[in-house]
Parts: structure tokens; C-alpha cells; sequence
């Protein structure tokens, strides 16, 4: 970066950080996209007179309200939650609700800021938006979690609609919550309507949006390793994480032949020497989603296993790394090791999971960086089918749905080789690309649409 452009960077990040004290997270998420996005605002004088920039990291407005609930002792309960609306500009406020004792505004910001670029990326009309409450589903009953969501649809549900805004799954929200949430919007509403994604297959759902999010980061890794004549089969393969994103990720990487040797929940990581094969999959299913359990469990069933309390995976040697638990799970410490270790790839299937000097460790060293707006984008962009699906009271089998899942990873991909590239050896900074590539079609609607 020339000095001029760092420094501009820096004088519009000092600004940015005034405006939102205590905010650690979402200027992290910023000062990423500003450093890809400088060079080409100061090369254009119209972004700079329509303070493209200032505007595009302001939401748009965000909602916050108390949600009361009830705990099977029959206590009163109350949690905070929030609707970060952020840029609608391209289509309705798309993106997940996370629940986790930690959610808080600074990281519903970055999220809902990071999903406007990541859904202009998947070339489908959606804009950007992310909500949440530091509710913590952990050993919470069935009926708690019923009554918590229950109790937050009661108050979502003036500010959301198929037009307006879409919710989702994230962190702490899966299956189970979304048809909570659902059920409850359809009783306060009497309409039968998309207005969240990720719902159950015989109300509304899609084939293959579970899966979406984990095989798109796989297919976003192998288009990365193509692109250089290589592929994914036969590495061998860290991943963080035992959720959603984590589990398919796992499932297509064992499918598409590489070796998974580790995954983690945030009592610590599992590394399995012999790799998971099928049947140790499936019972990483049964364990994560059906019983809820810890991953030590694995250790102590499958017999050369280890477990490692209280760690990350990222000191294992490994081709490549799928990062699937939460942000900032990679230190620059972390990166370095990776490095050292020979890692390839990494493709980021969380949102935000390396810190900001690991990704610049990263590119410097020139390993193959997803980052998580083009490698997670699956999972939205499967989202984005739903909504065309329940719009046209349709439903699209399984092959339908994958085959159009490769084809926006794909172009996702192209985007950002075609904005990405560096240098004279056609390296790819696929950070800058889906900066770049993400940033374009917002600008464009919000310069068309003037002073708004
Ligand atoms: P899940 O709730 O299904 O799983 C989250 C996993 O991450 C669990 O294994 C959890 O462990 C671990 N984890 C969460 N917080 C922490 C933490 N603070 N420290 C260590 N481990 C932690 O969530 P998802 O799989 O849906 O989401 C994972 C990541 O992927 C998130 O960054 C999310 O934003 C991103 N993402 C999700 C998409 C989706 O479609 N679901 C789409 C795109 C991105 P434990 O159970 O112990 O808490
Ligand atoms: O971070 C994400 O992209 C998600 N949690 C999925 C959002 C969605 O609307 O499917």
C-alpha cells in the first residue's frame, strides 16, 4: 500500500473509531474492507463527493429491545436483543440471528456490514443485515429455548417481512430456533410467508440449505486450488468448530477425497490421527446435533484419538485449514504457525475467524486466503433460493439446489480472480477481490438512487 492510501486509510479509520467507541469488532471488520477500497475511492472523485465509504459503514438503522422470558422454574428472565439493518440498497436486509452470551452491538455490526459485500457477492438481490441476543441456548431446555424465541418474534416481527427483512440461522440459531421463531411469526400474523430462511423442509424449506454454507466453503477451496492446478484431494485438512458450517464442511471435504484430521467446540479441539471417515462423521452428528454433547466424547470413543483441552487445531500440520467456529479463532501467532507448517489453503467458512495481522500473514506469505464474504457465502445464497422458492410456491430437489450452489461459488470465485489479482506472477488477493467485487453493485445503487 502507498503511503498516501495508508494514510488515508488510517485518517478514515480515526474517524470511523470516534463514531463508534468500544466497537473493537466491527472497526476490525472495516479497516479490512478500507484497506482493499482506498486506492479505488481516491482514484474515482464521485465516490469521494457521495461519501460512498462513510455511508456504507453507517447502518441503516438498528433496532434493539429487551426480551422477557420464562425458565422452567417459573423466574422471569431478560435478555437484550437487536436487528442490525444495515445497507438494503441491492434487495430486503438478508442475514442470520445469532444467540450466544458474548453477541453484542459491535459484533452484530461487523456481521451485518460484512454481509452487505458477502451478498452482493452471490450476485443475488439481497441486501445486508444481521441480528442476535446474548441469550445463551447452552443447557437451556427445549421449552426455554420455545419460549425465549417465542418471546423475541413477538417483538422481531414489526420490523421483518419477505420484502423488508429475512432473518436466518447463525451461531446458537439452527433448525429447532428457526421454526420456534417461524411458528410464532405465523400465529402473531396469520401469514403463511418467507420471511426466514433455513426453515424446516416441510414448511418451507429448502433442500440443501443445512448443507449449504460448509459445501460452499469446500467448493470456494477446491475453485482456489484449480485455479493454481491443484486440488483439494489427498491434503490433509484442519477444521475448527462442530456446528452447522462445521459438519459440512467436513462431510464434502471427506467426499472430495481430502483428510480431515481435526475439529474443536469451545471446550477444545479433537485431533484424530487416523482422519473421520463416515461413521466417525455420523457420530460427530448425533453427538453436536441431536445431543448437544462435548467433543471430548469422540476422544474417549474412538480409540487413538486425543483430546486437547482449552486449544485451537491451528498447531497441527496441515495442507489446509477450514476455520468453522467463531471470530478472531486465528491469532497471528496462530497464522504463523500455519505457515511454518506448510499450511496451503485456508478458507474461511466463519465469519471474521483470523484476526487482521494473520490475513496480512497470509497473503504475504502467499497461501491460498477464502475469506469469509466470497468462502461462506453458500450458506446466504442458499437463503436467497428460498426466498425464490417460497415466492414461487415451488420447491427444487436436492441436485437442483447444489448445482446452482456450484455455479454462484464459481462465479463468486471469478469475481474475485477478476478483481483480485496482484503483481506480475498472477497471484490472487481474493481479500482484495471480494472487497472489490462486493463493494461495485452497492455503489452503483446507492449512487443511483442520490442523496439517500
Ligand atoms: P453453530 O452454532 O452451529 O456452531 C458453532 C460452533 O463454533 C460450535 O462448535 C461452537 O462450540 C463453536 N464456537 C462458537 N463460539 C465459540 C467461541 N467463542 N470459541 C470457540 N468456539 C466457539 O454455528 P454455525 O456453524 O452456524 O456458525 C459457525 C460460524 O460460521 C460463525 O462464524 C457464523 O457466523 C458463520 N456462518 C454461518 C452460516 C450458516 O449458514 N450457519 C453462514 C455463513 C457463516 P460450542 O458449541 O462449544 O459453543
Ligand atoms: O453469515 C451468514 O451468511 C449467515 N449466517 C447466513 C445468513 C442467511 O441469511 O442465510
Amino acid at each position: 500500500m502507498s503511503e498516501r492510501t495508508q494514510h488515508e486509510v488510517d485518517q478514515f479509520m480515526n474517524g470511523l473509531v470516534k463514531r463508534n467507541p468500544g466497537e473493537p469488532e466491527f472497526h476490525q471488520a472495516v479497516r479490512e474492507v478500507t484497506e482493499s477500497l482506498m486506492p479505488i475511492i481516491l482514484d474515482n472523485p464521485e465516490y469521494q463527493k457521495t461519501q460512498i465509504l462513510e455511508r456504507m459503514t453507517e447502518p441503516d438503522r438498528i433496532i434493539i429491545f429487551r426480551v422477557t422470558w420464562e425458565d422452567d422454574e417459573g423466574c422471569f428472565r431478560a435478555n437484550r436483543a437487536w436487528r442490525v439493518q444495515f445497507n438494503n440498497s441491492i434487495g430486503p436486509y438478508k442475514g442470520g440471528l445469532r444467540f450466544h452470551p458474548d453477541v453484542n452491538q459491535s459484533v452484530l455490526k461487523f456481521l451485518g456490514f460484512e454481509q452487505t459485500f458477502k451478498n452482493s457477492l452471490t450476485g443475488l438481490p439481497m441486501g445486508g443485515g444481521k441480528g442476535g441476543s446474548n441469550f445463551n441456548p447452552k443447557g437451556k431446555s427445549d421449552h426455554e429455548v420455545m419460549r425465549f424465541c417465542q418471546s423475541m418474534m413477538t417483538e422481531l416481527h414489526r420490523f421483518i417481512g419477505e420484502d423488508t427483512d429475512i432473518p436466518a440461522g447463525d451461531i446458537g440459531v439452527g433448525a429447532r430456533e428457526i421454526s420456534y421463531l417461524f411458528g410464532q411469526y405465523k400465529r402473531l400474523k396469520n401469514r403463511f410467508t418467507g420471511i426466514l430462511t433455513g426453515k424446516g423442509l416441510a414448511f418451507g424449506g429448502s433442500c440443501g440449505r443445512r448443507e449449504a454454507t460448509g459445501y460452499g466453503c469446500v467448493y470456494f477451496c477446491e475453485s482456489m486450488f484449480q485455479h493454481r492446478g491443484e486440488s483439494i484431494e489427498g491434503k490433509r485438512c484442519l477444521v475448527s468448530g462442530s456446528g452447522n458450517v462445521a459438519i459440512y464442511s467436513i462431510e464434502k471435504a471427506l467426499e472430495m477425497g481430502a483428510k480431515v484430521l481435526t475439529f474443536s467446540d469451545s471446550s477444545g479441539f479433537v485431533f484424530d490421527p487416523d482422519g473421520i471417515d463416515e461413521e466417525k462423521l455420523a457420530f460427530i452428528k448425533d453427538l453436536k446435533e441431536v445431543r448437544r454433547g462435548r467433543v471430548n466424547e469422540y476422544a474417549e470413543k474412538f480409540g487413538r484419538a486425543e483430546f486437547h483441552a482449552g486449544q485451537n487445531p491451528w498447531s497441527v500440520p496441515a495442507e489446509v485449514a477450514l476455520p468453522c467456529a467463531t471470530q478472531n479463532e486465528i491469532s497471528e501467532e496462530d497464522a504463523q504457525s500455519l505457515i511454518k507448517n506448510g499450511v496451503q489453503s485456508v478458507c474461511e467458512g466463519a465469519n471474521m475467524p483470523t484476526a487482521l495481522e494473520g490475513v496480512h500473514a497470509f497473503l504475504k506469505a502467499k497461501v491460498l486466503f477464502g475469506p469469509a464474504k466470497a468462502a461462506n457465502a453458500g450458506g446466504v445464497a442458499v437463503s436467497g433460493l428460498e426466498q425464490s422458492q417460497n415466492a414461487l410456491r415451488i420447491s427444487w430437489d436436492h441436485e437442483e439446489v447444489d448445482r446452482r450452489l456450484k455455479s454462484i461459488m464459481r462465479e463468486i470465485h471469478s469475481k474475485c480472480v477478476e478483481h483480485g489479482r496482484e503483481g506480475d506472477d498472477q497471484f490472487v488477493n481474493y481479500v482484495k477481490g471480494a472487497n472489490i467485487g462486493g463493494f461495485l453493485k452497492v455503489a452503483e445503487a446507492m449512487l443511483a438512487y442520490g442523496a439517500v
